[in-house]
């Protein structure tokens, strides 16, 4: 028999997709990895699956029924470019090469502009949702051409995530489009955790309350707008205690946060496209922090805190603050990814559906969430919204928080708790909300040492002052820069 689908890279990623793709009714799947043993031994462990075992990249083209489908899942960069190569030469013109890992939109619109000139599409394709999710159904970004989609449409809904019975899956845009999008959510994941984690923290220390009863809050904001996959595993984390010692387990984790990138990718293309995207930039800093065991060490030593103690009069309301800084947090962190999505698709030329974006977000992925719904109903009300906190709804919620996000901010300034995603998020709305703000003094700066120019607010016209002369103010001929 011929297979319908072959998978490349069978470690994690590619063995439970491959397990998954072989679940849906009419999938043949032909499977190839670099090292021959991890094939038999994922064709061992699953007969059921019915997998087509193949030795080379030539075997591997020659099971596939034409035109082939590929999905790889290899290590990005080096081992995606290596396994391109190979598919290369094996494969003809209309076949597929998809790339399901972590690649970096900028290497897929190059290697989409490389292959295409084969005559095989090549399609950068976003999988979030982990091991779980490539098993029992990721949420899907694909990039790619709209005549790949017709053939990959259907396969990627058989085996998406499913959120109120709509597959986790719309083709993004072409090219990098699926792998920009993946990156943001990355960013944005990143946001929601560090948030969380700056959350619970500012609970643990003003209330004391140990690690289990903080499990007990988060499972209790579970039942509510809250709602989503990172707070229900942080109460399963909380909750968890080590064998070895009888200690709550996050007591005996290293605090040094690890990342692979992703984060970095959202914050460095952000800062490309001038978008401030502050909550996930301070969110991948807050990790680089933490990994600087070395300078910790001194400054635990030398740099003092606040002489007073934090005392909290009620707990109870200290929470529920915290709940309403995080929530409004949140917001801040989705609508900043939201605008890189609208910024990249501006400057890559995507036709990109916001409102979709979220749908797809709701099932499969790290960050579904309840309140995803509201970013599509948002978007759908008004599909040239300029910023996503400033929908009718997510106003509210900013409305609504307003107390408690100044509270818990200006509290953990007091206590010397470092909340950098909280503060920083509500600094960026203060930033949004302002009627002036104090980039006037920089224009004046500007103008003052590199005679940069400046507008005015009651002239139209390009302005610099002789600051080194008479300081009189003359017309400029030149643009600002
Ligand atoms: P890894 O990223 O650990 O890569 C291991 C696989 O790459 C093995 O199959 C390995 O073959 C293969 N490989 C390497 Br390394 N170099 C190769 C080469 N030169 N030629 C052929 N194959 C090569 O696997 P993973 O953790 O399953 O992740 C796969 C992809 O999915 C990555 O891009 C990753 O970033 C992404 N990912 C996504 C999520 C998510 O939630 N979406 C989670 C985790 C990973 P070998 O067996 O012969 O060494």
């Amino acid at each position: 028999p011929q297979a319908n689908i072959g998978v490349v890279g069978l470690a994690v990623m590619g063995s439970n997709l491959a397990r998954n793709l072989a679940s849906r009714e009419g999938n043949t799947v032909a499977v190839f990895n670099r090292t021959a043993a991890k094939t038999d031994e994922l064709v061992a462990e699953h007969p059921e699956a019915g997998f087509i075992a193949t030795k080379s990249y030539q075997e591997f083209a020659d099971r596939l029924s034409t035109p082939r489908t590929a999905i790889i899942m290899v290590q990005a960069g080096r081992g995606t470019d290596a396994v391109i190569d190979e598919l290369v030469k094996v494969f003809e013109p209309g076949d597929i090469i998809v790339d399901g890992g972590n690649a970096n939109f900028r290497d897929t619109i190059a290697r989409e502009k490389r292959i295409s000139e084969t005559g095989i599409h090549f399609v950068g394709t976003g999988i979030s949702g982990g091991e779980e999710g490539a098993l029992n159904g990721p949420s899907i970004m694909p990039g790619g051409s709209d005549e790949s989609w017709q053939t990959l449409g259907p396969i990627f809904r058989s085996i998406a995530a499913v959120a109120e019975g709509e597959p986790c899956v719309t083709h993004i845009g072409h090219d990098g489009a699926g792998h920009f999008v993946k990156m943001v959510h990355n960013g944005i994941e990143y946001a929601d955790m560090q948030l969380i984690a700056e959350g619970y923290d500012l609970i643990r220390r003003g209330t004391g309350k140990s690690p289990a009863e903080i499990a007990d809050v988060f499972d209790e904001w579970n039942r509510g707008e809250l709602e989503s996959y990172l707070i229900e595993i942080t109460a399963q984390v909380l909750r968890q205690v080590d064998a070895a010692t009888g200690k709550p387990l996050v007591d005996v984790i290293l605090d040094q946060a690890g990342a692979k990138g992703t984060g970095a990718w959202t914050v460095q293309n952000a800062l490309d496209l001038g978008v401030p995207v502050s909550g996930i930039a301070e969110a991948v800093f807050a990790r680089s922090l933490s990994s600087k065991p070395g300078q910790r060490a001194v400054a635990q030593k030398v740099l003092p805190g606040p002489s007073d103690r934090w005392t909290i009069e009620s707990p109870e309301d200290f929470i529920e603050d915290v709940r309403q800084a995080l929530y409004a947090s949140k917001v801040i962190a989705y609508s900043q990814g939201f605008d890189e999505i609208i910024a990249g698709a501006e400057e890559f030329g995507w036709d990109i559906d916001k409102g979709d974006i979220a749908k797809i977000w709701r099932g499969g992925c790290i960050i579904r969430a309840r309140f995803l719904n509201r970013i599509t109903d948002a978007y759908a009300a008004d599909p040239d919204l300029t910023s996503l906190v400033t929908a009718p709804f997510f106003v509210d919620v900013v409305t609504a928080a307003q107390g408690p996000w100044r509270r818990v901010v200006s509290m953990a300034a007091h206590a010397g708790v470092p909340a950098p995603a909280f503060a920083s998020s509500l600094a960026y709305y203060d930033g949004l909300r302002a009627d002036r703000l104090p980039a006037a003094l920089i224009q004046g700066q500007r103008d003052f040492f590199g005679a940069h120019t400046y507008k005015r607010v009651d002239k139209d016209g390009i302005f610099h002052t002789l600051w080194s002369g008479d300081r009189s103010e003359v017309e400029s001929e030149g643009s600002s820069h």
